[in-house]
């Protein structure tokens, strides 16, 4: 296949960028889907002074299904998200660029990269790049930088897709006031079936060039008796191997992941959106940005939205009237109107656990230095497909996280999910007008001990030490961010048992804010699945 695919739909082969040119967004996106037929979706904009049924604030997870679930259910759905469509091809064709190659495409409204790592090999590696509403946003607090996806899809776009459900025996610590069993029987299967996960073919992974950092992983753990478990992942893996044969165009062998996929992954743009966008009830508002929502004197709630330029400027403002409006704009985004809206007086008879709960999912990462004899690889494919086990006995979950220089480095790399017992809380500044958040980074240091748990020891057995070069200089620990921001609004206390936030009627939180810090694995599975059980008891009982 060249670089132009060619997908099916209804009306013939287009090539993706004729069609994109042809259509709008959400079309577009469920061409990438390879879905053979979509309704076609409302194009347009949300409108000044429209009265809508529902209104859904963000576009990730929880956003999705609660907007594909609440259209099937005959309800029309304005999707309001504040980062940009991502489905326009740039000067270089391509929608999304490369991680070694961050252009205006890579960061929200930043003049510089900020990456996870700060340098490498000694030397640093954030440039200087055009303000732009960019697909990751670096979100800075005191104590701690916030990595989340902008953009229609939220994270989905630019994360690593490691869709894990948690073990069912850690799931009373995730979700105390929920059903296991109804989750597991019900929600766990629906959201991983409506995500599309799946796992690497055991026999390519045991040969392929691509995961050598992976074998490398699976063999210290083992030898020093800890489990390796394959973790499925949204990537299409037919594709792929597709791509290491050389018949497909590359994206994740291609150093793509961070500022997204152009190919292969099954972000929400291929899943839960093209079917929202086809029962034509569900119409998308990309560049707008919620920022108040207070009761209306007629019943529902009047919401402000900010239309944005791609500079990040504001071009209009709108004011519409929702009969409900469901909070999905992330753990951060959640909790940031929700406390603003409190404390402000729009929305004052929320209660005080607002703000409340908040955690890292314990992240830190860290890389080791492998002997000689222990390559890992100067070809690594961006998509993780494994980790080492260590909950039980040490806190500790570490996914075996590529490194795709491009070159040999002899290291092991990994990005530990722990046990760490520390929240954190948002609170309003009155003074500056802005939410703040009170974590610290001393607060990682039980997440670094709990990781140690696991590494120490396979530097012991392997004789090895740590790369001290990643994330500063002479600095082992990546203690400085997050990928995994949960809580804010946690469930059964700053709402019912469904998300319904106290002290108003039509208004619901649905995304990772409901979660109170830590998912002991990757969190996205379960957010999803907790909104596909909490919009069902929703749309039963409230409409
Ligand atoms: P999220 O997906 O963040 O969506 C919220 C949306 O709301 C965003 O699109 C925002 O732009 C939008 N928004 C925010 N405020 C507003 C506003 N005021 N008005 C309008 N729109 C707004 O929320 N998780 C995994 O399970 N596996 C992984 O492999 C993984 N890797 C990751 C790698 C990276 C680099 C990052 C950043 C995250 C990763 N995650 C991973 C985390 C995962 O993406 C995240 O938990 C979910 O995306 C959170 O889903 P939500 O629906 O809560």
């Amino acid at each position: 296949m060249s670089g132009e695919p060619v997908w099916r739909t209804t009306s013939g082969s287009v090539s993706r960028r004729l069609f994109i040119a042809g259509t709008g967004s959400i079309l577009a996106s469920a061409a990438l889907a390879g879905r053979a037929s979509a309704a076609p979706a409302r194009q347009t904009a949300i409108t000044d002074g429209a009265r809508v049924s529902a209104l859904v604030i963000g576009s990730g997870y929880g956003g999705s299904v609660a907007a594909l679930r609440l259209a099937q259910a005959g309800v029309d759905v304005q999707l309001v998200e504040m980062g940009m469509a991502w489905d326009t091809p740039g000067p270089d064709g391509k929608i999304f660029c490369t991680t070694p190659n961050p252009d205006q495409r890579s960061f929200w409204l930043r003049t510089r990269t900020k990456q996870p790592f700060s340098q490498f090999l000694g030397f640093p590696i954030d440039k200087d790049i055009p303000r732009y509403t960019g697909i990751l946003d670096a979100e800075e607090f005191s104590g701690i930088t916030v990595y989340q996806g902008r953009g229609v899809g939220g994270g989905s776009l630019v994360n690593g897709g490691m869709a894990v459900t948690p073990k069912r025996e850690n799931f009373g610590a995730v979700l105390p006031t929920v059903d296991a069993n109804e989750m597991y029987d019900v929600y766990y299967p629906r959201a991983n079936a409506g995500l599309g996960v799946a796992t690497i073919r055991p026999a390519w992974f045991d040969t392929t060039d691509w995961y050598q950092f992976a074998r490398v992983g699976r063999k210290q753990a083992q030898r020093s008796g800890f489990p390796f478990v394959f973790v499925p992942d949204v990537y299409d893996w037919d594709y792929m191997e597709q791509e290491a044969a050389g018949t497909v165009t590359k994206s994740a062998l291609a150093g793509e992941i961070l500022f997204g996929n152009n190919y292969g992954k099954k972000s929400l743009q291929k899943t839960y959106l093209p079917k929202a966008a086809a029962t034509g009830r569900v119409t998308i508002s990309p560049l707008h940005r919620v920022t108040q929502v207070i009761p209306a004197s007629g019943g529902g709630y009047t919401v402000t939205i900010e239309q944005l330029t791609t500079a990040g400027a504001v071009s209009t403002i709108k004011t519409v009237t929702a009969d409900t409006v469901f909070f999905a704009a992330g753990s951060v985004g959640t909790s940031k109107l929700l406390v603003k809206l409190k404390a402000t007086g729009a929305l004052p008879n929320l209660n005080a656990e607002i703000g409340k709960g908040w955690g890292d999912n314990g992240n830190v990462m860290c890389g080791r230095a492998n002997h000689i004899w222990d390559p890992t690889g100067a070809s690594q494919s961006t998509i993780p497909c494994a980790g080492i086990d260590n909950w039980a006995a040490g806190g500790a979950f570490a996914e075996v996280a590529p490194l795709p220089t491009g070159i040999e480095t002899w290291a092991s790399f990994y990005l530990s999910i722990t046990k760490n017992p520390n929240r954190a809380q948002f609170t309003w500044n009155p003074t500056t007008r802005a939410v703040e958040l009170n974590w610290q980074t001393a607060w990682k240091q039980p997440s670094i001990d709990m990781a140690k748990t696991i590494f120490e020891k396979i530097n012991s057995t392997e004789g090895t030490i740590y790369r001290t070069d990643l994330f500063g200089t002479y600095k082992i620990w990546g203690d400085h961010l997050t990928y995994h921001p949960l809580g804010g609004a946690v469930l059964g206390k700053a709402t019912d048992n469904y998300g319904r936030l106290a002290g108003y009627q039509g208004l619901y939180a649905i995304d990772g804010s409901l979660i109170p810090g830590n998912t002991s694995v990757n969190p996205f599975v379960t957010i999803t699945a907790l909104a596909e059980r909490n919009i069902e008891k929703i749309i039963a009982q409230d409409f």
